[in-house]
């Protein structure tokens, strides 16, 4: 296995910054803004976005944890349907972005999108995603993208962040 660092963790720092200036020159500010982040690293990436938001704007963002697993495409009928979400926070005429580590095949955002819609109607869905590797098979684009990275199906993004591998940096793996 061959790999090497694309993002180190200025870049990864750089890139959220960016970001975070993005979504508020898209939204006028950050009102009626709520982030959602993606289990697992996504969680990590809406928690430290909110934080330099509210660095920026000085004032706070709500944000929340999504759990996509019952929304999968792969999950069995009967599993399907007997999980709902439920969110702590209120999502009903907000703008709701979406933050991932990887973007792929755009499967885990339709199920996220899914898991949004049953808890109400949101205003509007936007997404961010830290990498977008390529290779969609749903119509679904990231609105706003730390880093494009041209892969290979044969290639892997790993997403390194402190909050659980001790260190922040993204690298591509070529097996
Ligand atoms: P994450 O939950 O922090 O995003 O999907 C579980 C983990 O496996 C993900 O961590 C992701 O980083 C890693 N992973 C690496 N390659 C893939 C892949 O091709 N598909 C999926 N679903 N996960 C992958
Ligand atoms: P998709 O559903 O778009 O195919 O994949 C997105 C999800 O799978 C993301 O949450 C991401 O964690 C994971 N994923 C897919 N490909 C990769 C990859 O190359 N690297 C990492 N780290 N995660 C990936
Ligand atoms: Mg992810």
């Amino acid at each position: 296995t061959e790999s090497h660092i694309i993002m180190d963790e200025t870049a990864i720092r750089r890139a959220l910054t960016r970001i975070a200036h993005e979504i508020l020159e898209r939204n006028k500010g950050i009102d009626g803004c709520v982030l959602a982040g993606i289990k697992t690293r996504g969680v990590f990436l809406a928690k430290r976005l909110a934080e330099r938001l509210e660095e920026i704007e000085g004032k706070a963002i709500p944000w929340f944890e999504l759990d996509v697993t019952p929304y999968r495409d792969d999950r069995i009928e009967a599993i399907r349907g007997t999980e709902r979400s439920s969110f702590s926070i209120s999502i009903h005429d907000k703008k709701v972005i979406l933050l991932d580590d990887v973007l792929y095949t755009g499967r885990t955002i339709r199920s996220a999108m899914d898991a949004i819609m049953d808890c109400g109607r949101p205003e509007s869905i936007q997404l961010a995603v830290l990498a977008d590797r390529g290779h969609r098979e749903l119509p679904i684009r990231p609105d706003y993208i730390g880093k494009n990275v041209p892969t290979s199906k044969a290639e892997e993004i790993e997403v390194l962040l402190q909050e659980i591998d001790g260190r922040d940096e993204v690298r591509i793996l070529q097996f």
